[in-house]
């Protein structure tokens, strides 16, 4: 039984799957892999099934009826994971944005004492590689308008690169989590730094995909720059 499980969420994703999971079983740490899959049409479930024989016991599938959101698929991962006994849950892409030699930064963060380990980006100037100048803009716009509104310390906030020791998930309300695109990633952060735990940054390259399509949409973006200043507000009303 491994203590750690990697939790990634997919859509469309067949053309990455099986590679990411590969990577994820060849580093030396013994993780474990949580496939969220919201019925892809292109298969992508079907891949991580046939690699389910190959990686008994170590690769699991969550399968969804339908898109609904990068959000609500972490919950659904969280929910899963706290129900068996992992102490450090992470959050990955499938499209190697995130390089999964990193788990193990991460891992050793929370190991040595972090209560969450964020892959991030804007700690050492902006690790950003292959995006288009106006992405980069506007994820470190992004980061710059969170810190100004909510007065949290994390640079990179909307960033999905995370190890969450288990305590946090389970002191967060998932069912009251309401965001589900970056406006959920920095919901997240902003509960438990609210709650005071301990998030510790690991500064991380960040590469844009080569395979397979982004699903970011103008409405993910709407949702994060309302969803940012009805955060504080509420955060003004509860403990
Ligand atoms: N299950 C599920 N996964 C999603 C959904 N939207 C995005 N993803 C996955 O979330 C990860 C990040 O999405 P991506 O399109 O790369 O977003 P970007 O990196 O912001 O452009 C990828 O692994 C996607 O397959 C969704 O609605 N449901
Ligand atoms: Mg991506």
């Amino acid at each position: 039984m491994s203590d750690a499980i990697v939790i990634i969420p997919t859509y469309n994703e067949i053309e990455n799957v099986e590679s990411i999971i590969k990577a994820v079983f060849e580093q030396q740490k013994d993780f474990h892999v949580l496939i969220v899959d919201d019925n892809s049409p292109d298969g992508t479930a079907e891949t991580v099934k046939n690699l389910q024989h190959q990686f008994k016991d170590q690769l699991f599938l969550l399968e969804r009826t339908e898109k609904s959101g990068l959000g609500t698929a972490y919950i659904a991962g969280f929910e899963w994971a706290l129900k068996r006994s992992y102490q450090y849950i992470f959050e990955m892409d499938a499209d190697f944005s995130h390089n999964p030699t990193d788990l193990t930064r991460l891992y050793n963060a929370c190991v040595a004492g972090a209560d969450i380990a964020v892959g991030s980006r804007y700690v050492k100037g902006i690790t950003v590689v292959n995006w288009p100048l106006s992405r980069i803009l506007l994820s470190y716009g992004a980061s710059r308008y969170v810190r100004l509104i909510t007065g949290m310390t994390v640079k990179d906030s909307t960033a999905g690169f995370i190890c969450y020791k288990k305590e946090v998930l389970e002191a967060i309300n998932l069912n009251k989590i309401k965001f589900v695109g970056y406006a959920f990633q920095i919901e997240m952060k902003f509960k438990a730094y609210k709650k005071g735990f301990k998030i510790v940054e690991i500064p991380v390259i960040f590469k844009d995909r080569t395979k397979g399509k982004s699903k970011m949409s103008g409405g993910i973006i709407t949702e994060a720059i309302f969803g940012v200043i009805s955060l504080k507000i509420k955060s003004l009303f509860t403990k």
